[in-house]
Parts: structure tokens; C-alpha cells; sequence
């Protein structure tokens, strides 16, 4: 049983603006892909939020219904639990402190207590439909305590968590002021995967600063209880996407991107708009650039694809808007009458526009302040001519940056340096982005959205099996 707050298939929209964009977002992207793949000797069962608030009190059952090869299981939330539980304490407090930006992080204890009862409900919904046997495996920050709720109601059986972000050093984490029991929280779980080493480093050390406990190897110990942390970096349908890439000709690409006169370049970034992405120091990176090297003018351009997310949030209309405002103030600058340097599509497109855009791109830059992982790197690399390939600019701050060594490594907060390796992936010769793109496409082919949830899992039953083997030891 898979558990998350998003699925991918929304009933009834809980704002217009949300509904067009429901499936974007790396971790339902990254689970579809998974969980539609055979899983040889599994079937899944995938339970998360409908995206609808519902008016009054919402029923504590979901409904089951099979979407494109998944079967779904979904619920409403209440408004309450939508405001303090959703929009609240998963995306204003957790999220800009897995991310590092703990200014942003807003500390309110109505959103703390909205959270602990959305989880609550969460298991309530899910024990039930449980059965022996059943794996639970649990994703992301918006249900960190499900595991311990799921324990109270009396589920004994296997159950892990994943979590997509990042996680921030120690120091960071305990600024939170419910760190300590979030963390003890997630002892109940038997394996918690995350994307790096380094987070899982981070993790540990949060949790022997929060909890009296040790850890051995790979595991914590607090009072009984055995926590395995793991390593398990996610990626993309690649096969999926590759054969979407070569389906795509010239004209089809033409009517999208429009027509671009030889000679032309065009740099792309593709991202829900987030504040974590650096959108903000890409756009003045792009400034930078056009000022710095004036040849470029009228000769390349940005298209900076960014899908509305989290729409209710206030610092995702603030960023909105700064993001507005510096597009219109570096095409006010620059534009002539046949050129505009930026195009900005605030939009979410189809998959398959999507990659007509990466495999049309000369230069993708991927340069979040802090990411997870970033399954954009992924699918651009997937997604290019094995003749004539382009080229990523990655963010050294984001797990992607773990395996794709051959990728543009930066800085996005050094919008010189920044713009200097954008300048210099536009030179590339060919030779050159030959060799940096075969290296990338092994890790990409090999590391695989089904690859990472195979090994997950299998990684759940081994580490289960041991837990088994020590209680019936102790026995
Ligand atoms: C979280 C973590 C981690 C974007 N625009 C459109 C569109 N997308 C798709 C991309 C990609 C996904 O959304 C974004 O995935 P990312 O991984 O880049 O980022 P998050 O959404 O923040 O995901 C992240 C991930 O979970 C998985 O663990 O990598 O670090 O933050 O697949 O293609 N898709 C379509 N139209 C768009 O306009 N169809």
C-alpha cells in the first residue's frame, strides 16, 4: 500500500489554477512511473488525497476507482485540514526547512496541531483497508508521524517512509520546535529511505541530537526500537521518455518552440514554480549574461517554463510576482522588435510538449537553490539526440548533482560564475558535449523510477526480515 497526500488523478479541482496542474511534481511523476511498471510479484494500491476540500465534515473511507493501470484510493480533506495541514504546516513550515531557508519557515502551533490530526485521520482511513501481509510504504514530509498513528490503531506489519526532500543539517532541523517528537516519530517506521548519502547523514545526526539513542552502521536505536536509513536516489521513466523524444520531428517542435533561425540558441528551465528552484537567480543570471557578453543579444534566448503550484500559499504569490516583475524589467532592457530575450510560460504543458522542449533546447538550466533530487536533469538528458546532444547546467545543491558529475556543476547563488558556465555550455564544442552527455546518459538509463522503487522495496523486506529475525531471537 502506497500512501501519499497528492495522487495523480484529481476528482474535483480544490482551485481552478491547482486542478490543470495536478500531476506535475516530481513524486507523483516518479511513483506513477514505478508503481504502472510490473512489479513482478506485487500489486499496489495507491491512497492519498482527492485534492477536493470538502464543505462540511468529509467521510473517513475512500473511494477506489483504476486509472491508466493504477488503482487509486482517494479521500477528501476538510477546508480546516486543507489550511492548517496542507497549505499550512506541509508547505509553510516543513518544506522551507527541509529546504534550508528556515526565514521563510512560519511556526504556528494551530498548523503543528491541524498536521498531527490530518495524519491521524490519514491512518484511520488506511487501517482498514490494510491486510495481513500488506506493506506500507509511506511517502513524503507531509506524513512524517503516519507510521506512529498507523502503530497506535495496531498495524504490526512492514512499513517504510520515503522522503523526497532534502534534509538539512542538524543545526537546521532543530529549529523546529516539534523536532524531537517528529523524529521519534518516524522510529515506528522500519526502513526511511532518502535520495543521498548526505541526507541520510543529516539524519542521522538530527536524530542523535534531538532523541537519546545510537547509531549502529545504518541503523538508530532508541529504546528498543530499530530505524534503518537508507540511500535510494530516485530517476526517471526513461525508456518512457526516450521513445516520446523520438517520436517528436521537426515541425511538431517548430509549432511549439517556434521557428528558430539557424545560428540561434535557446536555453530552457522547467520547474513548478517554488521559490527553492531559483528561478529568481536563473532570470538574473540570464541578465547577467546578456550584459556580460553583448554578442549573445538578439542570439539566444530563455524559455523558462514554470507550472503554477501551491497557488493559496502566500510566499508562492510573492514569488510569483518578483518572478513577473524581473521578466518584464530584462525584456524592457533587452527585447528589440524580432527578439525577446525571455519567454516566460506560466503554464503547465503535456508530457510530450514537455520533451519536444528539452530535446529542442541547447542549454537546460538546472539551478535550484535546494532540491531533493530534480528529475528535470534526468529527463532533459533522457530526452536529447545521441548525435547532437545539449548540454545541463546543473546546481551543485540538489541530489542530481550526486551522479551527474558530467554535468555544468555551479552555484546558482554566484550569478557571475553562473553565467560564465551558461556561457561556456553555449560554446561547447561537439565532441565535447558528446562525451559529458554519454556519461550522464548511463546514470540516467541505469537509475530508473522502477529501479529505485524495485530496490526500495526489496531493500523494505530484507531490513523487515532482520527485525523479525532479532524479536524472535529475543523470544
Ligand atoms: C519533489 C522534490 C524530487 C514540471 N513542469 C511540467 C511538468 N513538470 C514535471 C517535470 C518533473 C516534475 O514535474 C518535477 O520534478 P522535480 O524532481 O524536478 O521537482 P519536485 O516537483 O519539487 O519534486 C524533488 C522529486 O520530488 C522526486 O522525488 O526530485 O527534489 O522536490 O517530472 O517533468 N510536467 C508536465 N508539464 C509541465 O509543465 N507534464
Amino acid at each position: 500500500m502506497v500512501v501519499s497526500n497528492r495522487l495523480p488523478q484529481i476528482e474535483a479541482p480544490a482551485d481552478e489554477q491547482e486542478a490543470r496542474v495536478a500531476p506535475v511534481g516530481g513524486l507523483v511523476v516518479g511513483l506513477a512511473v514505478a508503481l504502472t511498471a510490473p512489479l513482478d510479484r506485487r500489486e499496489a494500491l495507491w491512497v492519498g488525497w482527492s485534492g477536493r476540500a470538502a464543505d462540511g465534515t468529509p467521510a473517513n473511507f475512500a473511494r477506489r476507482s483504476r486509472v491508466r493501470g493504477l488503482d487509486l484510493a482517494a479521500f477528501d480533506l476538510s477546508q480546516s485540514e486543507v489550511r492548517l495541514f496542507y497549505n499550512g504546516f506541509s508547505n509553510r513550515t516543513l518544506w522551507p526547512l527541509l529546504h534550508s531557508f528556515p526565514a521563510k519557515m512560519v511556526v504556528r502551533h494551530d498548523y503543528y496541531r491541524g498536521y498531527m490530526r490530518a495524519n491521524r485521520r490519514f491512518a484511520e482511513i488506511l487501517m482498514p483497508m490494510l491486510q495481513e501481509n500488506d506493506l506500507v510504504w509511506v511517502h513524503d514530509h507531509h506524513l512524517m508521524p503516519l507510521g506512529r498513528e498507523l502503530r497506535r490503531l495496531g498495524w504490526t506489519g512492514e512499513m517504510a517512509w520515503f522522503l523526497h526532500t532534502p534534509v538539512p543539517p542538524a543545526d537546521v532541523f532543530g529549529l523546529l520546535p516539534w523536532a524531537s517528537e517528529l523524529l521519534e516519530s518516524i522510529l515506528d517506521y522500519d526502513l526511511v529511505g532518502v535520495h543521498t548519502r548526505r541526507y541520510a547523514h543529516n539524519l542521522f545526526d538530527s536524530l542523535s541530537t534531538e532523541i537519546p539513542g545510537m547509531v549502529i552502521g545504518d541503523t538508530f536505536r532508541h529504546k528498543g526500537r530499530s530505524l534503518t536509513i537508507r540511500s535510494h536516489p530516485i530517476g526517471t521513466d526513461y525508456e518512457g521518455l526516450r521513445r516520446m523524444a523520438e517520436k517528436i520531428d521537426r515541425r511538431a517542435a517548430e509549432r511549439l518552440v517556434g521557428v528558430i533561425s539557424e545560428g540561434h540558441k535557446f536555453v530552457l528551465g522547467v520547474d513548478r514554480l517554488d521559490y527553492t528552484k531559483g528561478i529568481i537567480q536563473r532570470l538574473r543570471t540570464f541578465e547577467y549574461l546578456l550584459d556580460r557578453y553583448p554578442a549573445l543579444r538578439g542570439n539566444v534566448s530563455l524559455i523558462q517554463i514554470s507550472a503554477p503550484s501551491r497557488t493559496r500559499v502566500p510566499e508562492y504569490v510573492e514569488e510569483r510576482q518578483q518572478v513577473d516583475q524581473l521578466v518584464g524589467r530584462v525584456n524592457g532592457k533587452f527585447a528589440e522588435a524580432d527578439w525577446t530575450p525571455i519567454r516566460y510560460l506560466y503554464r503547465s504543458y503535456p508530457q510530450e510538449e514537455l520533451v519536444a522542449f528539452y530535446r529542442r533546447a541547447d542549454v537546460c538550466l538546472v539551478t535550484p537553490l535546494r532540491d531533493g533530487m530534480n528529475l528535470v536533469a534526468k529527463e532533459f538528458v533522457a530526452a536529447q539526440q545521441a548525435t547532437d546532444p545539449g548540454v545541463v547546467v546543473l546546481s551543485r545543491f540538489c541530489g542530481a548533482a550526486d551522479s551527474m558529475r558530467d554535468a555544468i556543476l555551479v552555484n546558482p547563488y554566484d550569478i557571475e560564475a553562473t553565467a560564465a558556465a551558461t556561457y561556456r555550455a553555449l560554446r561547447l564544442s561537439r565532441r565535447e558535449r558528446l562525451r559529458r552527455w554519454r556519461s550522464l546518459n548511463e546514470d540516467v538509463r541505469t537509475r530508473t523510477a522502477e529501479a529505485w522503487s524495485e530496490s526500495f522495496l526489496q531493500d523494505l523486506e530484507g531490513v523487515s526480515h532482520d527485525i523479525r529475525a532479532r524479536a524472535h531471537t529475543r523470544d
